[in-house]
């Protein structure tokens, strides 16, 4: 039974409602300065934390709530005689609920003119005090620190005679120490990120200390081997277009590898800006195309490896339609992404439970952080976020682009940043012709990619092609341009550079610096 409650919010979203609601049902209320006062100017009776424990709010606010008159009444045990007796000794009544938010650290050190001294007082003590202590003490108290779960509450108490469950005091509990373990994350984070001087034009972006913060979205069967377990976890803070973003609209639970590979396909789909299909098979797009319409670029992606393909995951960055959804339902496919699905496409799948759909709403969003786990250890670094723009690149050979060569050269630069490095990739009027991948030398990738193509049956002939990295000597050029390729877009940068530019001239065919390089392991 809820007798009793303290309110101090920082966000007061929602609050003055939900107290509104409280002392509808008899609870009484005490409350911070500010929160006090939003609530007593709307016609709510508010005792102040101040006037009950009898010690004003000090010391510029550090301590308003900091009291035993406070902790006392949230942490005793309401089934401990002793407690109640060292209640009834000193005069403290219980505190039932506790709802509290923190003062807005995170906000404060987002912006960029945020000094130490600013971000230290945003630091809370009283707030997350009064959280954990509610949080220990869940079986007798209420805790909220979400202004989402007001509502929650509210329909518990009115149902139950004033009363929540102990599940829900349980998750609350939970939520409260994920919640505090964020917050002071967030402080160490910014806390060791500060250089020398602890001035902020010196504030790292890797802190010397790193807390990262995820929330389970499920487990899996098993993880890249039927022996190894696995979950998903995703960004606590949500990443605008990403993949952890998705809803599975039908199809078997998702497995480690089709996450793994779902996410390759959707972050190679969306960095292009016109109608795209990409299909991935073992984290490698082995077909990629544009088209006017879904189906012609499915259609077109399927070309280049239809072999490979097979039980493919792939991925659209505009609406699946009827005519896309009839002609992938013909092949096997594991994973099929798009923004939305037309009800057409929806009805073609319905008799297909077996593939997973996904819908996954687009948006510009990256990772803070990227990173790869080591031996006892953690690589972190910025996601490439690298977009070669057309006036980026320079042309080196003697031979100047076509507009249609430098359209294929851009494609297939946007493609090879995708495939696993060494990268080669053929490409033509807006589709993949071979793609070569993960080779330990770049040559390998070479051969590999013009025999796929040849597999296929594609002709190479007049191809752009896209080296993910610089060409270490001529002889790699040579192989794509014996293959038909008649111009190459790559970085540059190498000793032999010119090795590789007299080549070009001396065979005729175009070739481009990005200047940008895109390894992917
Ligand atoms: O300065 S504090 O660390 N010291 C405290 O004793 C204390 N008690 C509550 N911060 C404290 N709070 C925080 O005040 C709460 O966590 C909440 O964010 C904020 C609400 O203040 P007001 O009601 O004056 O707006």
């Amino acid at each position: 039974m809820i007798k009793q409650a303290l309110i101090s919010v920082s966000d007061k979203t929602g609050v003055l409602e939900f107290a509104r609601e409280l002392a509808g049902m008899g609870v009484k209320i005490l409350s911070t300065g500010g929160t006090a006062k939003l609530l007593a100017d709307n016609g709510l009776a508010v005792t102040e934390v101040a006037d009950y424990t009898g010690f004003p709010e000090m010391l510029d606010g550090r301590v308003k709530t900091l009291h035993p008159k406070v902790h006392g009444g949230i942490l005793a045990r309401r089934d401990f005689p002793e407690h109640q007796a060292a209640l009834e000794k000193y005069g403290i009544p219980t505190i039932d609920m506790v709802v509290v938010n923190l003062y807005p650290f995170q906000a404060t050190v987002a912006k960029a003119e945020c000094s130490l001294e600013d971000a230290i007082e945003n630091i809370d003590i009283g707030g997350p005090t009064m959280l954990r202590s509610s949080a220990k003490n869940h079986k007798d108290v209420v805790v909220i620190c979400d202004p989402s779960d007001y509502a929650t509450v509210l329909a518990e108490m009115k149902s139950g005679n004033n009363v929540v469950s102990y599940d829900t005091k349980f998750m609350l509990a939970k939520k409260v120490f994920a919640h505090t373990a964020q917050y002071d994350g967030a402080i160490t984070n910014y806390l060791t990120s500060l250089g020398e001087d602890k001035a902020h034009a010196t504030r790292s972006a890797y802190p010397q200390t790193l807390n990262m913060h995820f929330e389970k979205v499920q487990e899996m069967r098993y993880g890249e081997n039927p022996h190894q377990s696995a979950s998903f976890y995703r960004d606590l803070v949500p990443v605008a277009g990403a993949l952890a973003n998705y809803t599975q609209l039908q199809g078997k639970e998702l497995s480690y590898n089709n996450i793994a590979d779902a996410d390759a396909a959707w972050e190679c789909v969306k960095s292009f800006d016109t109608g795209a299909c990409v299909i991935v098979k073992h984290a490698n797009p082995c077909g990629v195309a544009i088209g006017a319409t879904a189906l012609e670029a499915y259609s077109k992606a399927l070309q280049t490896d239809p072999t490979s393909a097979f039980g493919g995951i792939i991925a659209f960055n505009t609406v699946c339609d009827g005519a896309a959804a009839e002609a992938v339902a013909k092949q096997f496919v594991e994973v099929l992404i798009a923004p939305s699905f037309t009800a057409e496409a929806k009805q073609i799948f319905a008799a297909k439970q077996n593939v997973r759909l996904l819908e996954i709403p687009l948006g510009a969003g990256v990772n803070q952080y990227d990173v790869k786990r080591v031996g006892g250890g953690l690589l972190v670094q910025a996601p490439d976020a690298k977009n070669v723009l057309p006036a980026d690149v320079r042309v080196v050979s003697k031979l100047q682009p076509t507009p249609q060569q430098m359209a294929d050269l851009m494609f297939a630069w946007r493609v090879a940043k995708y495939v696993k490095s060494n990268a080669i990739v053929f490409c033509g009027n807006g589709m993949t012709l071979g793609v070569g991948a993960g080779q330990m030398s770049r040559i390998d990738s070479a051969r590999i990619a013009s025999i796929k193509a040849q597999n296929a049956g594609l002709s190479l002939q007049g191809s752009a092609v896209a080296s993910d990295a610089f060409f270490p000597f001529r002889d790699g050029l040579d192989v794509v341009v014996d293959a038909g390729a008649t111009c190459v877009i790559h970085p540059g940068g190498s000793m032999r550079d010119q090795e590789v530019i007299d080549a070009a001239d001396e065979r005729g065919v175009v070739m481009l610096y990005t200047g940008v390089r895109h390894f992917r392991h």
